[in-house]
């Protein structure tokens, strides 16, 4: 039931003019007035769904690769703006997403920030990332972590260009305005330990004697798509298939069982061709990026035929019913754990 509060509020006699404009004066509004935009009795989201289509992004991110260098760019990225909400370089109201462009024999310089940012590998060919002195290879479909003030850097000394997505909680970290960066006194960080270290150290179901974490980010900082891909393919056999998800799995901090980072989860779905989904909505408006397969997906009103590599948003509280023509799998992300953690989260299905 809707409570009558938060609609029926009378118009302001014109008497109340001079009374309202007294209030501005001192810095003061009335309640009244706002709090039918202020306290909701659902979510009513700005940021509206929208699709970008890969191709269409790539070759607009080629002609920038042409005007500016990784290394003027400091990061050569597109930004992708939710439609409703322009100029904020947001995707949602709590995230940032991005297009990430290295050319080969590129470098994107070492900086940290205290943003916690993922990246979801679209195209590389010996590309990397270099995290706390680690680099990893990206591989298409690979999930990277770079957590809250790590020092990172990237580099492609491969032959072909590197593209990936990026998402960011910098729209989190600005609202509580706690925003710090800086860069690393060198260009690259130097490479202190051996390639997938960080994955047979933690990311084989064993942890290192009587190991202690001292952050809240996973200490592994890429999720092999090629590991994720077979345990979809796995259970996809085994069953069962949810109705509104498919087959999806969210990646975890091995060491906790939680988010790989404290305000961003990702997930992996596979939807089985023909997959017709149910509609399903949660408070967590989501990035969704194809990693295989076509499909329909209705969010809301809208109607998004998704190809390789397209991207997606679902606003918060919008139903989404996903269909798949063929084989596909779905990348997404959202703030859902940071809701979690506030007692914010919720869900329902159709
Ligand atoms: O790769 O460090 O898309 O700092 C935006 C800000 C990427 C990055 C972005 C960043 C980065």
């Amino acid at each position: 039931m809707k409570n009558p509060v938060f609609f029926n509020k009378p118009e302001a006699p014109a008497e109340w003019k001079d009374f309202y404009q007294r209030l501005d004066h001192k810095n003061t509004a009335p309640l009244w007035e706002a709090l039918a935009r202020l306290v909701m009795p659902e979510p009513r989201p700005a940021c509206l769904p929208a699709l970008w289509q890969y191709q269409e992004v790539r070759s607009l991110l080629m002609e920038a690769g042409k005007l500016i260098t990784a290394e003027q760019a400091e990061r050569r990225v597109l930004v992708l703006e939710n439609p409703g909400i322009r100029g904020l370089s947001q995707i949602t109201q709590s995230l940032y997403a991005g297009i990430q462009l290295i050319l080969p024999g590129e470098v994107a310089r070492t900086h940290r920030h205290v943003a916690s940012a993922l990246r979801f590998v679209i195209e590389s060919d010996g590309a990397y990332t270099a995290v706390e002195g680690e680099r990893t290879t990206m591989r298409p479909g690979d999930f990277i972590l770079t957590p809250s003030w790590t020092f990172h850097d990237h580099g492609n000394p491969g032959g072909k260009p590197a593209i990936w997505m990026d998402g960011l909680d910098v729209p989190i970290v600005n609202m509580f305005d706690t925003s710090f960066a800086e860069h690393f006194p060198a260009e690259q960080q130097p490479v202190t330990k051996k390639e997938g270290d960080a994955l047979s150290r933690y990311g084989a179901n064993m942890l290192p004697l009587e190991y202690k974490s001292s952050s809240m980010a996973a200490p592994v900082f890429n999720y092999p798509y090629d590991r994720s891909r077979e345990a979809l393919e796995r259970l996809r056999k085994n069953g069962p298939v949810d109705s509104c998800h498919g087959i999806k799995m969210q990646y975890i901090n091995p060491v906790t069982g939680g988010s790989p980072m404290p305000t961003i989860g990702a997930f992996l779905q596979l939807l089985p061709a023909g997959f017709n989904g149910e509609a399903y909505r949660s408070t967590d408006a989501t990035i969704y990026c194809a990693a295989e397969g076509s499909g329909v997906s209705k969010v809301g009103d809208a109607s998004f035929t998704w190809g390789l590599h397209d991207i997606f948003v679902v606003p918060s509280w919008c139903p989404v019913a996903h269909q798949a023509q063929n084989d596909a799998v779905l990348f997404s992300f959202s703030d859902r754990p940071a809701q979690k953690a506030l007692g914010l989260w919720r869900e329902q299905r159709s």
